[in-house]
């Protein structure tokens, strides 16, 4: 069995990073490790969120999984929300990445122009550093422009994406996947592997939920592990996250402030097939 590492904060609600990577993954016929980076009430798009950093007991555990010899197939890297945590995950990078494995970094910190709260510009020159080690970048638009230094503007051309991508990969990636690209009234991810672009655009729904970049990346890292193609990854990955995002858009009495992915669940391993 594949064993993949989550590497982000535990939201007790909220539905995101782990508690979205693990159930997902895990479905998907993954072993998967966490190593949580903070503990959070929720996530950060409530009022007097809590925020415990988890960076001393991260380094204890990277010491007894070192000592246990214990090796990952895919190293994920979700929302780190500090340089601190940023210094964690590129020491847990230098004990643990190597040829075989595969690095993926959702480099989590903004959407829709917007830096999350309580996250600090300071963080991203730390962020293009885990780029360089990436064997995928997966940002969303509004990250990808912070990534860059450039100004972050509401629409885009998929030209200009492609040339977002070509740029983002200079850092150092070896693939890209940009999320939250729009194309003729839908909605998709946009991938490029140094060479080809690939892409695939679903229905896409007037709402705007946290916690879809999340489900996409553990997809995403999921279809990687199991040896499916770049193009195929983002296919099932952009598929399944419209499947949440209209499960929770037509249920008016679910919660709103994550996907209804459980109930997807089902439809994941139908794609998987
Ligand atoms: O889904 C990204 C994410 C992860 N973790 C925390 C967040 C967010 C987005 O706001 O606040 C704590």
């Amino acid at each position: 069995m594949k064993r993949i590492v989550s590497i982000q904060d535990i939201s007790c609600i909220g539905k995101c990073s782990e508690t979205v990577a693990l159930p997902i993954i895990s479905s998907m016929g993954i072993e998967t490790a966490i190593l949580p980076t903070s503990l959070l009430s929720t996530h950060t798009a409530f009022k007097n969120f809590t925020f415990k950093n988890l960076v001393d007991e991260c380094k204890k555990i990277i010491k007894h999984w070192k000592q246990e010899k214990f090796e990952f197939d895919l190293i994920y890297i979700g929302y780190t929300g500090t340089e601190e945590i940023l210094d964690l995950v590129l020491y847990f990078i230098e004990q643990f990445k190597t040829d075989k494995n595969l690095l993926v970094f959702d480099p989590a910190m903004a959407d829709h122009g917007k830096m999350y709260s309580g996250i600090s510009k300071n963080i991203i020159e730390k962020m293009k550093e885990i780029c360089k080690k990436a064997d995928y970048l997966r940002p969303n638009l509004t990250e990808s422009t912070l990534l860059l230094g450039q100004e972050y503007k509401e629409n885009h051309t998929i030209s200009e994406i492609e040339e977002t991508a070509i740029n983002l990969s200079k850092i150092g990636p070896k693939n890209i996947v940009i999320t939250g690209v729009e194309k003729e009234g839908k909605i998709g991810a946009l991938g490029y592997n140094g060479k080809e672009f690939y892409s695939n655009f679903e229905t896409k729904y007037n709402v705007s939920y946290h916690g879809t970049g999340d489900v996409f990346t553990s997809t995403l890292s999921g279809c990687l592990v199991q040896g499916k193609s770049m193009k195929e990854a983002i296919k099932i990955a952009t598929k399944f996250t419209t499947e949440c995002v209209r499960l929770t858009y037509e249920d008016k009495n679910g919660t709103k402030y994550g996907v209804n992915f459980e109930e997807a669940l089902p439809y994941l391993l139908k794609l998987m097939l």
